[in-house]
């Protein structure tokens, strides 16, 4: 056994004629220029050595490799590229062996796809999730999957991103062998079997093929799904070209259609999107290693959101007691998880055998009493009540001593005003799920003015661990999502008394790409619960407390602002009349307002608002902003986010816009936030504030 002095970020060592090249560049593996490099050369030395019959290919620490490196992208990149790499094994006369574990996504599966056998663990992720960043494979994946895969397979992986695990990959063909015990002992003798042996390239293999019209069966979804963005579509063109063309000419069109999309806007959303939610759940500076207990946990309240709570800790295997005072309650929240649950089976999502284990998960206990014992954390979710939050806290207080954690779920309410009817304030904070609560990845986490900076962490990394996005927030009147969605909300309602109708302004917004317009969204969440938010904040809307005194409150209703025909929104006269009735009442003529103008006033002044919450550091950086309109509001992740699109759109225009529908309408709200106006000023973006505020990215775009 001899050791070469390792080339960072590359290791190198033989063992008994097998050479083993270890990418050791953390914490993913990301194929940077140097690994690149590195690596080359080093395929270069093992095939021009006598001694060496096989190569293996590993990742050091947790990872075979993550892809290539992102933060890369929309730079000029040095040589050798991926596809460089690729084709140096294709040419190698010894076999070359990836060995996986942890993940092999993108240019990391592609690397593989370029040596001659795989041999993974079992519980491996082997994926191509380019699309995700608005990208497609770029170094021959489209070319070299289908033909190891099949193309059902080859586009369902390369269109959706999702990767498969290891038993699957070898089920699908896509890798030789799952090595059971040690991975480099395993790929060693996998290697040393096969080194006298003719060596398989995948691009050798037959491109699968397929009738134009079964072609175009599995490519309508996928245009279909995609909507206004671009990847899934050149992935599907990209792949497609493997039927008229020849493997070199097929890569050549990859490599046109992927330097297309690098240098798209929607690449640059989707590559801030990724970094601004890694950031985003960083855990606060200085609480890094936060040492507070979070394994026991008990939900309070199981209606829409408790009940949805408590399944995402049964999906990620995580016990969890769900308490409430009412036996017939506690049997209805039940009922509705099940519910949910079978919904999933009957989308071939879980078994029913997965359903039961996550059930067995959830211990239902109809005593308030359970809610005081033993929890490490208890996360509220009661009616929205101010008075009936302090008395449910002022128990808990009472009842379980600290370090517990009492976390709320409340959307409207002042964390603060609820801490402050318990005795120890710095263990409270909120932990706002969005809803349905076990399908939304969002949390947003907001620190009190008391909340322990550790306890604030200990929620990020429990959100984490359920599989959610949290994002840190400070504590104010709607948070950051609920507080720019007023904003929205408020210019809806004028511009519904003004000349529009509820389908002129959802028919802008979903043009713009959200999947739902404002009015839809009010249908599906209740016209009712926006009513009692606003209730209790004296704050009326013509149209919406028009629809709410009428009854029409939504979709479980069968109508509100549309009718409804199951869950499909039919316009409906009826709210044509009250709403031409409103306006007359208010003395407004009516105007029809342009889809342009329709589309500033529901963008703007949310932006103005985020630039508010910004100023008061009530958001830390833009990014999370943007985050939480991704991952909770719907907003277009291949549109990066509001402060993303504002600094795309230009923040002196913004400004001007703003201007001009303040001078008009004379709302305070409308008035350019000192920020947008400072920023707008320097003629700089929402992005520039990024380093200000994180200090990490220097290079946010
Ligand atoms: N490049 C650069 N940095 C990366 C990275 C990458 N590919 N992947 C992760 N990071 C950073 C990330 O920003 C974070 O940094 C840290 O690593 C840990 O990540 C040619 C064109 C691998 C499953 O899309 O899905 O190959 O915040 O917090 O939860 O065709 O990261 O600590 O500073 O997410 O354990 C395709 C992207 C690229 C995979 C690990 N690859 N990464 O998840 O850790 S395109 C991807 C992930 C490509 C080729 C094309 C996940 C992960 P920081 P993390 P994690
Ligand atoms: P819900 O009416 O569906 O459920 C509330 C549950 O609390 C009921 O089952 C009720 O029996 C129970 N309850 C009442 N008093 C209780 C007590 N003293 N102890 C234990 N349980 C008690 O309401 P919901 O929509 O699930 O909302 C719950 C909380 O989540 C509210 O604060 C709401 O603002 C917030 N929230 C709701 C949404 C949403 O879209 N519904 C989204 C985010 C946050």
């Amino acid at each position: 056994m001899t050791e070469t002095e390792p080339a960072a970020p590359l290791g190198v060592r033989d063992d008994g004629g097998i050479r083993f090249l270890i990418i050791d560049n953390p914490p993913v593996n990301a194929l940077a220029q140097e690994v690149r490099a590195a690596l080359f050369e080093a395929l270069e030395q093992a095939d021009a050595d006598p001694a060496v019959r096989a190569v293996v290919l590993m990742g050091a620490g947790r990872s075979f490799v993550g892809g290539a490196d992102i933060r890369e992208f929309g730079k000029p990149r040095q040589p050798p590229r991926v596809f460089h790499l690729i084709a140096r094994m294709e040419e190698m006369t010894k076999p070359v062996v990836a060995a996986i574990h942890g993940v092999a996504l993108g240019g990391g599966l592609e690397l593989a796809l370029g040596c001659h056998y795989r041999v993974v663990t079992a519980d491996a992720r082997l994926g191509l999730p380019e699309v995700t960043l608005g990208l497609l494979p770029g170094a021959g994946g489209s070319q070299l999957l289908p033909r190891l895969v099949g193309l059902e397979q080859a586009i369902a992986m390369i269109t959706s991103g999702e990767p498969v695990g290891g038993r699957r990959a070898v089920e699908i063909g896509l890798a030789d062998h799952v090595v059971e015990g040690d991975l480099a002992v395993g790929a060693a003798a996998f290697a040393g079997a096969r080194a006298a042996d003719p060596l398989p390239r995948v691009r050798d293999l037959p491109f699968p093929p397929i009738a134009p019209e079964a072609f175009e069966a599995l490519a309508e979804p996928v245009r279909r799904r995609a909507g206004q963005q671009r990847s899934p579509i050149a992935c599907i063109e990209a792949i497609g070209a493997g039927l008229q063309m020849s493997f070199e000419q097929a890569l050549a069109f990859e490599r046109r259609l992927f330097e297309e999309l690098e240098a798209s806007e929607q690449c640059a959303a989707l590559r801030h999107a990724f970094f601004a939610t890694r950031e985003a759940a960083r855990a606060p500076s200085g609480t890094e290693r936060s040492s507070l207990r979070t394994d026991r946990v008990t939900v309070v309240g199981a209606g829409t959101m408790g009940g949805g709570i408590a399944m995402c800790f049964a999906n990620a295997g995580l016990p969890v007691r769900l308490v409430e005072p009412a036996a017939e309650a506690l049997a209805r929240g039940m009922a509705n998880i099940r519910r949910a649950y079978d919904a999933t089976v009957a989308r071939g999502r879980l078994t029913a055998a997965d359903v039961e284990a996550r059930l067995a998960l959830i211990a239902a206990e109809a005593s308030t009493a359970a809610a005081l014992r033993d929890a490490d954390v208890v996360i509220e979710a009661v009616f929205e009540d101010l008075a009936l939050k302090q008395d449910v806290f002022a128990d808990l207080d009472r009842g379980l001593p600290a370090p517990a954690i009492l976390a709320s779920n409340t959307s409207t309410l002042s964390i603060d005003a609820i801490a402050a009817a318990t005795g120890s304030p710095e263990r409270v904070v909120g932990m706002h799920f969005f809803s349905p609560a076990n399908v939304m990845k969002l949390v947003e986490v907001v620190r009190g003015e008391k909340s322990d900076p550790q306890v604030v962490a200990s929620i990020v990394a429990l959100a984490k661990r359920i599989g959610k996005i949290p994002v840190v927030v400070g504590n104010c009147d709607g948070f950051v999502g609920n507080r720019m969605l007023g904003q929205r909300t408020v210019e809806v309602d004028r511009m519904l008394l003004q000349g529009a109708l509820p389908q002129d302004i959802d028919r802008v917004l979903t043009g713009f790409g959200f999947p739902m317009g404002p009015l839809a969204m009010t249908d599906l969440a209740g016209v009712d619960v926006n009513w009692r938010v606003r209730q209790a904040r004296g704050q009326p809307l013509a149209a919406y407390d028009a629809m709410y005194e009428r009854g029409r409150l939504g979709q479980k209703a069968g109508r509100g602002f549309y009718l409804y025909e199951g869950r499909k929104p039919v316009p409906d006269p009826e709210v044509e009349q009250i709403i031409l009735g409103l306006s007359e009442a208010a003395g407004i003529e009516r105007r029809p307002i342009p889809d342009e103008e329709i589309l500033e006033r529901l963008l703007f002044p949310m932006i103005n608002e985020g630039a508010r919450i910004l100023a008061e550091g009530i958001a830390a950086r833009p990014g999370d902003i943007d985050v939480i309109w991704v991952h909770g509001y719907g907003w277009p992740a291949w549109r990066g986010g509001p402060m993303f699109h504002a600094d795309r759109v230009g923040l002196d225009h913004i400004r001007r816009r703003l201007a001009h529908y303040h001078e008009r309408f004379g709302l305070a709200s409308l008035a350019p936030a000192p920020l947008l106006v400072e920023l707008a000023d320097a003629g700089r973006g929402f992005g520039t504030l990024a380093a200000a505020f994180s200090g990490r990215r220097k290079d946010a775009e």
